[in-house]
């Protein structure tokens, strides 16, 4: 099940509440006292950002898997989303020790990215979104994969738990990233969509098909699932796509946007004789974007092209910050995954 913590920041007072949670993540995901205080530090200089340069914001903290080669332990993610003028000089505020004020105790972005095990900040006239994750290992990751994922996941009125839950794993040349938004929302969707991603452990060197032919079986005993799978060849660069009930996938290949559509049905209690398999070839500089619901279905691609060579906790950060607005407010749990293949040398 997929614990969030989501902090609105828009006093100083919650500033405290941002460290809290990145300590209470930290102790999920047994950090020891170094990372721990890591997180603690960079959840407090988010907070602080929030205040001071966006007139509010919210933090999310969840933790993550590390898909690396090794299988890492779980990371803790923190998030910072605002809707606040953004950063003119990304570059600059991104130094160490770089600080626009005298009066400021923050460790300041520099810091942030430094002891952090990966780092990123996506700024615009929108705002900014920044990802920092922190993981037991120490130093940075020495060789950036072939593909990366990324996500966050707001559950519903800040609820502990989202009923909608995200994961990715490896096998040989199969990666397969899973989407599932458990029926409702509360503890028993979370508890459909985390039998979802544990049986996805097991069964992750199948296609996507047979994955989801297990996770329905897996998933009888819960109330169900809306279940997309979509899996990368590595190899090959093809992807297969497959998915059961609502759950919204686009596909950025070649400079153009597509819907790839999931067939009616729910994974656990209504599954379709046949599901669909869509296919697509997939060039370096592809990009994969998974959500639930909770997302409108109509939201639209980011415009700036610049924004899909960052870390794609920050695409997907930054798809639900622009999707929702205070006219339409959010009803679900909300989740967006996305799958980036990487240019070799990882440029854009
Ligand atoms: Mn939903």
């Amino acid at each position: 099940m997929t614990r969030v913590w989501e902090i609105p920041v828009h006093d100083s007072t919650r500033v405290r509440d941002a460290r809290v949670a990145a300590e209470a993540a930290c102790a999920h995901a047994r950090l020891d006292e170094h990372r721990t205080a890591v997180a603690a530090l960079v959840a407090t200089e988010l907070a602080t950002n929030l205040l001071k340069h966006a007139g509010g914001g919210r933090l999310v903290v969840h933790l993550v898997e590390c898909p690396g080669p090794a299988g890492r332990g779980p990371a803790v993610q923190i998030t910072a989303l605002d809707h606040g003028p953004g950063i003119p000089d990304v570059t600059a505020a991104l130094r160490d020790g770089y600080t626009t004020s005298d009066a400021s105790l923050g460790a300041g972005l520099g810091t942030c990215q430094r002891i952090s095990s990966a780092f990123d900040l996506y700024s615009s006239g929108r705002g900014t979104v920044s990802v920092a994750r922190v993981d037991q290992s120490t130093g940075r990751r020495q060789t950036a994969p072939a593909c990366r994922v990324g996500g966050i996941n707001i559950p519903l009125g800040r609820a502990e738990h989202s009923g909608d839950a995200y994961s990715c794993v490896r096998s040989d040349s199969r990666l397969t990233l899973l989407l599932a938004d458990g029926l409702g929302h509360g503890p028993k969707a979370a508890q459909a969509s985390g039998a979802a991603v544990d049986e996805l452990h097991r069964v992750g060197h199948l296609t996507s098909a047979e994955i989801l032919r297990h996770l329905h079986q897996a998933l009888r005993p819960t109330r169900g699932a809306a279940v997309a799978v979509a899996q990368l060849d590595t190899d090959t660069g093809e992807l297969a796509f497959a998915g059961v009930g609502n759950i919204g996938a686009r596909l950025h290949a070649a400079g153009s946007w597509e819907h790839l559509i999931s067939h009616p049905g729910i994974v656990g209690a209504q599954f379709p004789a046949n599901v669909p398999v869509c296919r697509r070839p997939c060039a370096p500089g592809s990009l994969l974007v998974l959500h639930s619901d909770g997302l409108p279905s109509r939201w639209v691609p980011p415009a700036d092209p610049g924004l899909l060579t960052h870390d794609p906790a920050v695409i997907a950060a930054t798809v639900l910050r622009d999707a929702s607005s205070a006219a339409s407010p959010v009803r679900d749990d909300t989740c967006v995954a996305v799958l980036a293949l990487d240019h070799p040398g990882g440029g854009p």
